[in-house]
């Protein structure tokens, strides 16, 4: 890239630009006006999961905050607003009742937002599984996605004559990798095989929700968010080509095939043996249409690349991530990448040419202080998102139908098994007063968003 300032006049006049957060990182009131359990409530809850032991029981008290919030999301000048429904505050055992006062809570919001001018986006599903559900086996069992379809029904029939537009699951990656694989998320189970049971019903509850929001809010707009990482090979040699292609494979296109209707891929189904779904004869006939039902747009969310070596015999993968040398990283030690997410978008636009595609997410962890004059100086964080905001634009230039980008953070939150420990926001959070302060990224971005409104139709 040569150019890493972005010129707001050169995004399209009808993008979209907003913010982004989600329901447990935010909200707190885990168990107010008959909210359910969710598994975050419990692996929270379980010594040692967190750093701290932090848990999301306050977080950003957004519960109790709404309007204040919503005012704080209006001045960033922002046109639209991402958020995600707690499937237990509506759904207190994961199917059956409904609880009115939980919708409720979500109505408001959407209304707020409304009337704030301030386009609503709703994800079903970031990551609070109502823990009824876990208890009978989460999303290792195909019943989960079932509840899953009809939990999206449900929200859909009661928001969708206001919200037009729907995310179904927020990086299923991360809900069967980190979550039954690994074991950093919740629920915690370290079983590969687990793992991949798991990435099917996800994906099946995908198509399920898409048939549910399609019969409930005809006409709204609905598609997945993704956490994709453009893979690179860490040298010219095939052994590592073949590195990058495989780790493409584990994050990208296990996802994206099959929600393009294509499948699993072929490459990865073998790779996995008898960990992949076929082997474990999960998949029934017609998942591949269901998976792949048609979507409207694809939702990204970036944050780093992914530099691949050989390394025969290290895990199913044979495969091993480096960090380069001489590389920027942020407090998460993701590597600075903003020419990946050119790359990313534009091959995202050749390999599977979505209807369009949103960035739902793009941000970066550092350190934060609130300094002496009350301001927050997080120089690293505006220099990430202009970047990346240049790197949009340059995918546009080339050709990549981009429709919007999404800060992610709106504010510091609750970043699960990191606790309080990271802060990914715009705006400050001192976790003790609950005080918001826009930081310097904020100001930059809502700098930013008024030059894009003052060029519209230049
Ligand atoms: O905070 C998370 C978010 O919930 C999902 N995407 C990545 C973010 C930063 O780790």
């Amino acid at each position: 890239m040569t150019n890493r300032t972005p010129d707001p006049a050169r995004f399209p006049a009808r993008f979209t630009w907003g913010v982004a957060t989600s329901s447990y990182q935010i909200e707190g009131a885990p168990f107010e006006d008959g909210k359910g359990p969710s598994i975050w409530d419990t692996f929270s809850h379980t010594p040692g999961k967190t750093v701290g032991g932090d848990t999301g029981d306050v977080a950003c008290d957004h519960y109790h905050r709404l309007d204040e919030d919503l005012d704080l999301i209006q001045s960033l000048g922002v046109n639209a607003y991402r958020f995600s429904i707690s499937w237990p505050r509506v759904l207190p055992q994961g199917r059956g009742p409904v609880n009115q006062a939980g919708l409720d809570f979500y109505s408001r919001l959407v209304d707020g937002l409304l009337v704030r001018g301030i386009t609503p986006w709703v994800t079903l599903y970031h990551w609070d599984l109502p823990q009824t559900l876990e208890d009978e086996g989460g999303w290792t069992v195909r019943s989960t996605a079932e509840a899953f379809g009809t939990y999206a029904a449900v929200v859909a029939a009661a928001l969708g004559d206001r919200v037009r537009h729907f995310i179904t699951l927020n990086e299923p990656w991360c809900s069967a990798y980190l979550g039954y694989g690994t074991g950093v998320h919740a629920p915690g189970h370290t079983d590969l095989k687990a793992s991949y049971a798991a990435t099917h019903h996800l994906m099946v509850g995908h198509g399920l929700a898409m048939q549910a929001i399609r019969a409930h809010a005809p006409g709204a707009q609905a598609g997945i968010t993704l956490n994709l990482y453009h893979a690179y090979p860490a040298t010219d040699s095939a052994a590592d080509h073949g590195a990058a292609r495989r780790l493409d494979g584990f994050q990208n296109r296990w996802y994206l095939d099959p929600a393009y209707g294509r499948g699993y891929p072929q490459d990865m189904v073998e790779l996995l043996g008898d960990l992949s779904p076929h082997a474990q004869g999960l998949v029934h006939p017609g998942d591949t249409e269901l998976m792949g039902a048609p979507t409207d747009f694809l939702g990204i969310n970036m944050y780093s690349r992914a530099v691949a070596q050989d390394a025969p015999g290290e895990g199913f993968l044979h495969a091993r991530q480096i960090q380069p040398e001489g590389s920027e990283y942020t407090g998460f030690g993701w590597e600075v990448a903003p020419d990946s997410l050119t790359d990313l978008l534009v091959r995202l636009q050749q390999d599977y040419a979505p209807h369009a595609m949103y960035i739902t997410e793009n941000g970066s962890t550092y350190p934060d202080t609130v300094g002496p004059d009350g301001t927050v100086h997080d120089a690293e964080r505006t220099r990430y998102l202009t970047e990346h905001l240049a790197a949009t634009q340059e995918a546009l230039a080339r050709g990549a139908k981009v429709s919007g980008y999404f800060a992610w953070s709106l504010m510091d939150n609750f970043e699960w098994a990191e606790g309080y420990d990271k802060r990914f926001g715009i705006v400050h959070v001192d976790f003790s007063t609950q005080a918001r302060t826009l930081k310097q990224s904020g100001r930059t971005y809502r700098e930013f968003l008024a030059r894009t409104r003052d060029t519209v139709g230049a």
